[in-house]
Formats: C-alpha cells, structure tokens, sequence
C-alpha cells in the first residue's frame, strides 16, 4: 500500500514541471547545455587559444552575475573581435539583399539606420534591447552560452530573449558550431523587430511552459525548422527567415540548392550543414502550423500573459 501510495505520490508531483511566472523567475532559467563548449570540445576553433578561453571566461561571468533589471553589461570588444565582425558583416549583409526575406531586411535596415548596426562596431545588448522593446516589446538578457531548450523557450513567454555576448573564435568567421553574437544580433534579432515574428515567438514559449520533456523536444524541433532554419516563399523564390541560416554564411550560399531534396521534419544536427529544410508557403502559415501543434500540447491548466505585470495568470491548476 505504501508503494502505491508512493507511486501515487510521485505521479502528481511529476506532472507540471516547475515554470518561471515572473519576469525575474527568469534569473533561476540558466540551464547551460556544455556540449560545444571550447573548454570541453576538442574540435571547437577555440580549444587549443588559452586566451579565448579566458576572454569567454570573463564574458560568461557577466552572464552568470547578471539578474533581472539591472543594467545589461557593456562588452569593451578587442580589435581582433571587431575585426571577426566586420568580416561576418560584410560577407553576410552582401547576400542578404538576395536571400533574405522581407521581415529580416526591413529590421536590418531599421536597425542600422537607428541602433547604429555596421560592420565597425559589434552591438551592444543594452542599446539593441532599448531598441526592440520599443519595437515589439522584446527585451534581451546576456547568457553565457548554448541554454537547455526548457530554459529558453521559457524565456520566449516573456518576451525576453537570451542573448550570448561573445564572438566567434577568429579563425573560423564563416560558420560557429555554438550561438554567440553574430548569431543572435545578426540571425535572430532583425526578425525580432517584426511583431508577427514576435508574437510567433512568444507563442512557441507560451506553449513551453510546464510542458513535459517530450513535449519541449516537440517544440524544440519545431523551432529547429522555422526560427533556427526556416526558409519561405516570397516573390515567387524561397528566402531565408531562420537564424541559423542568416548568420552562417556558407549556409545561405548553399540553401537554394538544397532545399529543394526534401520538406520533411527530421531529427536535427547541427555541426555541419542542415541537410534537411522546412519550406513554409508563407510566413503566415508557418505561424498558424505552429499554432495548430501547440493546441495539441496537453497542460492540465492554462497561461495567459499579463502585459502590465509581465507576469502570468495560470487558469484552471488543480
Ligand atoms: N541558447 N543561447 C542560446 N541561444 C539559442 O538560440 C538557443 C539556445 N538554446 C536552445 C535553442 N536556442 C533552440 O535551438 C531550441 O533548443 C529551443
Ligand atoms: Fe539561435
């Protein structure tokens, strides 16, 4: 009897995994994942430079210390690593004319004409999340690495994304194996800048929260395909609107030849090149398929965001 009861026991508290239901319940959502870490992964571009792996140290440490309402940390970049995105900026902005979709280079051109993006200087969080708050209301927050899919989706219901701070190692400018700034200030915040975009976003981590970990995969794949590399047709051509794709340059130069081997959703990898794309019809039906999965995640309870609080009502919890 006890057994059962035990059992009994154990069910229900497995049930709803624990979910942030405040902005500053985001300073316990730092789940680091380590796998391509340069001081663990014997093929990262930086496991054998002891001085980038102190400078992304120092980096990961202003991650570490940060919480919630304090001013982002300012990053004093070195030439070498200005020199890094220069170099990622020039190569990518040449090809995003042609590859990228509407929705990233209207951000782009938005954020270069009023956030001061170039290729002379690497952004800083603190000015690009004053800028997309006014935008769609996303905020940025640093992290000091690859963050565990639960962890990051949360943070999407909030509208807050998690931002690395550090650059790429500088002998590999073409193609990072992790996410670090050209990533995110060039893949992702653009179409940050969109407010379908956003409400997109801010879905797929309404939908994360106290999902079960099959679920998070789910969804997690399902952001694979679409924010990571999602591709769309727009003007009678496919074009880029996923991160991964739009920050990586080799990637864009290479996807008008591949997507067309397949459509369908397989288990991602990411150390080379997706073999493998999701071409959406349009942006619009992205949004809606995404919906339409995200309904079929079964919560016992329901969450509504509160904009004023930025804070969520949880309906109906046993
Ligand atoms: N962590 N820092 C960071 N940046 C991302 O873009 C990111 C992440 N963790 C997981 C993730 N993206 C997604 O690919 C999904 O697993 C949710
Ligand atoms: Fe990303």
């Amino acid at each position: 009897l006890k057994r059962i009861a035990d059992s009994v026991r154990t069910v229900q508290e497995e049930k709803v995994p624990w979910f942030p239901r405040k902005i500053r319940d985001l300073d316990k959502c730092q789940l680091l994942v380590t796998k391509y870490d340069p001081d663990i992964d014997q093929d990262h571009p930086g496991f054998s430079d002891p001085e980038y792996r102190k400078r992304r140290c120092f980096i990961a440490e202003l991650a570490a210390n940060y919480k919630e309402g304090e001013q982002l940390p300012r990053v004093e970049y070195t030439q070498e690593e200005v020199a890094t995105w220069r170099q990622v900026y020039q190569n990518l902005r040449s090809i995003y004319p042609d590859r990228a979709c509407k929705q990233f280079l209207d951000g782009l051109e938005q954020l270069e004409r009023e956030c001061g993006y170039g290729e002379d200087s690497i952004p800083q969080l603190r000015d690009v999340s004053a800028f997309l708050k006014e935008k769609t209301g996303f905020q940025l927050r640093p992290v000091a690495g690859l963050l565990s899919a639960r962890d990051f989706l949360a943070s999407l219901a909030f509208r807050m994304f998690q931002c690395t701070q550090y650059i790429r190692h500088a002998s590999a400018p073409m193609h990072s194996p992790e996410p670090d700034c050209c990533h995110e200030l060039l893949g992702h915040i653009p179409m940050l800048a969109d407010k379908e975009f956003a409400q997109f976003s801010q879905e797929i981590g309404l939908a994360s929260l106290g999902a079960s970990d099959e679920d998070i995969e789910r969804l997690s794949t399902l952001y694979w395909f679409t924010v990571e590399f999602g591709l769309c047709k727009q003007d009678g051509t496919v074009k880029a609107y996923g991160a991964g794709l739009l920050s990586s340059y080799g990637e864009l130069i290479v996807i008008l030849i591949l997507y067309l081997s397949s459509h369908s959703v397989q288990p991602h990898q990411d150390q080379t090149f997706q073999p493998v794309y999701f071409v959406s019809e349009s942006f619009e039906d992205a949004k809606l398929k995404m919906r339409h999965y995200s309904s079929s995640i079964q919560r016992p309870f329901q969450v509504r965001y509160d904009p004023f609080t930025c804070s969520l009502e949880v309906l109906d919890q046993p």
